[in-house]
C-alpha cells in the first residue's frame, strides 16, 4: 500500500468518525433528561412539582415559553419528561409564572381526569377556567390519552413576570395543584395545549412542537 493511500484511507475513516461522533453527541442533546420519581416508598404517594415559565430566558431559545419539573432532589431541571411508579396516587403541583389569554377551544378550560375532576388554584376548588374572564388561561397540562386536562389560571400580564426560569415565589404565580392514578406501565405523552408558541404559525410550532419546552412524556414504569 503507497503512503498515499495510507494518507486517504486514515484522512476518510477519520472523518466517518467525526460525523458519528457529531450525530451521538446532537442526539443526545436534543432528548430532554428524565427526572426520576420512582425511589420513593412503595404505594406512597408521589410529589410531582413543575413550572411554567413565559420566557425561559437563557439557552438555544431564550424566548421560548416553557415547563420545567423539580427534581426530589431538589433542582429545577430544564425537561418536560418524568418517571413514575404505576398504579399510584400522583399529586401534582405546578407553579405558573406566565400571563393568560382566552382559549380558542372553551372545552380545555375544563378540568378532567383528575380525582374528583377537580383541581386547586391557590387553595381553591374548581372545575373550569372561563378564560374570557379575569387573567385568561396561560397553559394547559393535558394528558390526552388518560384524559387528564387541567387549565392553568394566567397571571396578570402588566404585572412584573419573571422572565428567566427557574422563578421563585418572589415573582408574581398562581399555585395549581391536582392528583391522578398513573395507569399501567409505558411512555404517555403530554403537553400544552394552548397554542403558546408566540411568533409561529398559529401558535403551534417552537416550543408547542419541541420536546422539552410544552409537551413531554410520563414515564410510567410497574
Ligand atoms: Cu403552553
Amino acid at each position: 500500500m503507497s503512503l498515499a493511500w495510507k494518507v486517504t484511507v486514515t484522512v476518510v475513516l477519520f472523518a466517518i468518525c467525526a460525523v458519528a461522533a457529531v450525530i451521538l453527541i446532537v442526539s443526545l442533546l436534543g432528548t430532554p433528561p428524565t427526572v426520576d420519581f420512582t425511589s420513593q416508598s412503595p404505594g406512597q404517594p408521589v410529589n410531582v412539582t413543575m413550572q411554567t415559565v413565559g420566557t425561559f430566558g437563557s439557552g438555544n431559545h431564550p424566548t421560548w415559553v416553557s415547563y420545567l419539573v423539580e427534581s426530589p432532589q431538589g433542582p429545577w431541571v430544564h425537561t418536560t419528561v418524568f418517571q413514575v411508579p404505576a398504579h399510584t396516587r400522583i399529586n401534582v403541583t405546578i407553579y405558573n409564572y406566565d400571563s393568560g389569554s382566552p382559549l380558542r377551544n372553551q372545552q380545555l378550560g375544563q378540568v378532567g381526569g383528575t380525582y374528583g375532576n377537580v383541581a386547586l388554584l391557590n387553595g381553591k376548588a374548581f372545575r373550569v377556567i372561563d378564560s374570557n374572564a379575569g387573567n385568561g388561561v396561560a397553559h394547559t397540562f393535558s394528558i390526552p390519552s388518560l384524559g387528564v386536562n387541567v387549565p392553568l389560571y394566567g397571571n396578570n400580564s402588566n404585572a412584573n413576570l419573571c422572565g428567566a426560569a427557574p422563578c421563585t415565589t418572589t415573582s408574581p404565580h398562581k399555585i395549581i395543584r391536582f392528583s391522578f392514578t398513573s395507569p399501567g406501565s409505558g411512555n404517555y405523552r403530554w403537553q400544552c395545549f394552548v397554542p403558546c408558541g408566540l411568533g409561529f404559525l398559529y401558535g403551534n410550532g417552537g416550543p408547542m412542537s419541541t420536546l422539552g419546552y410544552m409537551g413531554g412524556f410520563m414515564k410510567v414504569v410497574a
